[in-house]
């Protein structure tokens, strides 16, 4: 006899989503009904599934902007659940610790809250009878160093025992429950972690699982959806089955636009109408084939029923062509004038794709640069040094280690969590090294170009 769940965490509810510019009083309306409407459909699939329980894995609400109307919703919602007898298990994270809590409205009988003195054991039955152990702990305050799992201590291991943690899982940490996933998998009386406070969902052990589920519904261009929850079926004997299930309307993403003369030939990306009209036809491309763009996952992830609202995009201009010099023009801001026209011009489809900033990445066109790659010594070292560097892993690690190096002049810190990064550095994450790595190779040839073009 088993269990079936959902995990979900990080709902942040009453927090707004970013939108730089978003004029539009429908699109602003849309952004702040979408983590409302990702919670509901939590709510429906909960019901739909008829699930046994639901856990919610910290960080509910933003502390600091808590409101009247976050809790009035979560306690009509969660009251859906009660009236099918579906209990709800609850901790609560760095962004709604216990000990500051305001409490506005009451929560139904269903809702079982984590207190924040002790690790607390609930146990789910049917009819009298136990099916499943679920033990967690609350923050006391936003920041916790207690190894709180430690004292997890399940008398018995007869039936699915869950685990509850808001953590970073970063095992270095302080402020956010510091442990590994090798920490929690040592503790074998367990079957399942349901983790909260990373925002994209990540799988690190299948078995038994331990997992961040993310956001239901992203609220910046970090945190690329579909944001979704986890369902979950514990099994006595069987390896434990799990499911992404996407559940954010509004969906944010980076797509890369390359100015290349071969793949942008049909436009004439000189002038600002021409850069606009290429971007327009990525951005109505987009919502053409309602991409609904699911996680990389090593679980399955399903299709959603439903069509995105719309996909709020970032478009990262990349490449060598004759936008450079057209974006690069001093006595014209053509950059912010490009993204006012897309923000006025892309809004009309269905689903709306939304530009939430245009950034140049590019380069100026490429004149002869085989060419000197043959001949020219420095600039085929250069060449060389660059394909050694994106080849071997352990140079490229040693570079990361280079910059991580700590001393006080250094600003970067190379960190898994942005929320634990210290107060005067730089979070150094793999992507931002990507990106430091690309534009200094771009910076360097560029000027050695320049040079021997004189
Ligand atoms: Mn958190």
């Amino acid at each position: 006899m088993g269990v079936r769940f959902i995990h979900t965490a990080d709902l942040h509810l009453g927090s707004p989503l970013e939108a730089v510019g978003a004029q539009s009083t429908q699109l602003q309306d849309q952004l702040r009904e979408a983590s409302y409407t990702a919670f509901e459909r939590i709510i429906d699939l909960a019901l739909d599934e008829s699930v046994d329980f639901l856990l919610i894995a910290g960080d509910i609400y933003d502390q600091k902007s808590r409101s009247v109307r976050a809790e009035e919703f979560l306690a009509t919602q969660l009251g859906r659940l009660h009236q099918d007898d579906i209990p709800v298990y609850v901790i609560y994270g760095n962004h709604d610790p216990l000990g500051a809590a305001t409490t506005y409205v009451e929560f139904p009988p269903n809702v079982r809250e984590f207190g924040h003195d002790e690790p607390e054991e609930h146990v789910f039955s049917i009819d009298g009878e136990p099916r499943a152990r679920i033990w967690g702990q609350s923050y006391r305050t936003e920041a916790e160093g207690r190894k709180m799992h430690r004292n997890f201590d399940p008398t018995d291991r007869s039936i699915p025992t869950i685990g509850l943690v808001h953590t970073g899982l970063n095992a270095e940490g302080s402020k956010y429950v510091p442990c590994s996933s090798a920490e929690l998998a040592e503790l074998t009386q367990f079957d399942y972690w349901a983790l909260g406070h990373i925002h994209s969902p990540r799988v690190y052990e299948t078995n038994p699982p331990i997992l961040h589920p993310g956001v239901p519904q992203g609220r910046h261009v970090g945190e690329p959806g579909p944001g979704g929850c986890v369902l979950v079926e514990l099994e006595d004997g069987n390896d434990a089955e799990m499911e992404f299930i996407p559940t954010s309307p509004i969906i944010w993403d980076v797509h890369e636009v390359s100015v290349e003369p071969d793949v942008s030939a049909d436009f004439d990306l000189t002038t600002i109408d021409g850069l606009q009209r290429y971007i327009t036809e990525k951005a109505d491309s987009i919502s053409a084939e309602r991409t609904s763009l699911g996680p990389q996952l090593p679980i399955p992830v399903r299709q959603p029923q439903w069509d995105p609202d719309g996909y709020i995009c970032r478009w990262r201009l990349t490449g060598h062509g004759e936008a450079n010099e057209l974006l690069n023009s001093a006595d014209e801001d053509v950059l912010d004038r490009l993204i006012t026209r897309l923000r006025d011009g892309v809004n009309q489809t269905k689903p709306f794709v939304h530009t939430e900033r245009v950034v140049d990445r590019t380069r100026p066109p490429l004149g002869d640069v085989d060419d000197l790659r043959d001949d020219d010594r420095v600039v085929s070292e250069f060449f060389e040094l660059i394909e050694n560097l994106e080849n071997q892993p352990e140079a490229r690690f040693d570079l990361m280690e280079t910059l991580d190096y700590d001393n006080s002049a250094n600003i970067w810190q190379r960190v898994e969590d942005p929320e634990a990064i210290r107060d005067d550095k730089l979070a150094l994450t793999e992507e931002r090294f990507e990106d430091l790595f690309e534009r200094a190779q771009h910076r360097v040839l560029d000027e050695l170009l320049r040079r021997r073009a004189k």
